[in-house]
């Protein structure tokens, strides 16, 4: 359970780091697999964040949840209860992906991620997470947020390279007006995110990856504008316990 005070920053700022939500084992399993997954590899995708030519994004895209171990983690209790916490909603995934942050990749343009997904879903009960698989700094292009920034509601997007950009106006009043903060991350812990916060970061210049699961959520009230769409929503999220969790993880791992 989240104490009020942790309700009430995320109510306020938008965004809410929880340390250390999964233990080192967890995360070293996670990350091994991913590593030796042989699938990940074939199903990357290369995202370019820039109108030029620009340093790529490397990410896998998931919408459903499998019998894999990133899926297992993405429906775990101790994801998602934060969130039913937040919300005081049961919750559906809708897709996640694995961000494969290495040297010299990544960055995005300021963006909403209900600003994607507003044809998508009615009401702004969008939610994201970002676990980190390894130490995420301000140097290897940590997410940085305008914090309270989701309370100026849905921005226009437009397009940028392969991805969105919130209207370059309407972030030159943001960034002006609000603080922007580095959301640097230790592995194991998770950054929550109103699918309204205006988010960004930099290409990861280090020597050293990256990587984390972004995870993409709407309370189980939200409502499907496109009926497409919720075919592809999980059912509400009944959160998978330790011992489920560890069922799958175990059969995952790599030789
Ligand atoms: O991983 C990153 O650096 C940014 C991810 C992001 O902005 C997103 O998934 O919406």
């Amino acid at each position: 359970m989240l104490s009020k005070e942790q309700r009430d920053d995320f109510e306020q700022n938008g965004y809410l780091i929880v340390e250390n939500v999964l233990d080192k084992a967890a995360v070293k399993k996670i990350r091994l697999t991913a590593e030796k997954d042989a699938e990940l590899g074939e199903d990357v995708q290369i995202n370019n964040n820039y109108e030029e030519e620009g340093i790529g994004t490397k990410l896998v895209y998931r919408d459903r949840l499998g019998d894999d171990t990133y899926s297992a983690y993405v429906r775990s209790r101790q994801l998602i209860e934060p969130m039913e916490d937040l919300f005081s909603e049961k919750m559906r995934h809708y897709y996640h992906l694995q961000m494969l942050k290495d040297p010299n990749t990544g960055g995005w343009q300021w963006h909403q991620d209900y600003g994607y997904h507003y044809k998508e879903f009615f009401y702004p009960k969008f939610v994201s997470l970002m676990l980190a698989l390894d130490p995420c700094t301000k140097d290897n292009g940590c997410l940085r947020v305008l914090r309270g920034s989701h309370h100026i509601g849905r921005l226009e997007h437009q397009e940028c390279g392969s991805q969105l950009m919130a209207d370059p106006e309407r972030i030159e009043w943001a960034t002006r007006e609000l603080e922007e903060v580095h959301c640097e991350l230790s592995p194991g812990s998770v950054l929550y995110f109103h699918g309204n916060i205006l988010h960004a970061s930099d290409p990861n210049q280090s020597s050293l990856p990256r990587w984390s699961i972004v995870a993409e959520y709407v309370t189980a009230s939200n409502t499907c504008v496109l009926p497409e769409v919720e075919e592809k929503l999980s059912p509400v999220l009944d959160p998978w316990d330790n011992k489920k969790i560890a069922m799958i993880t175990q059969n995952n791992l790599p030789d």
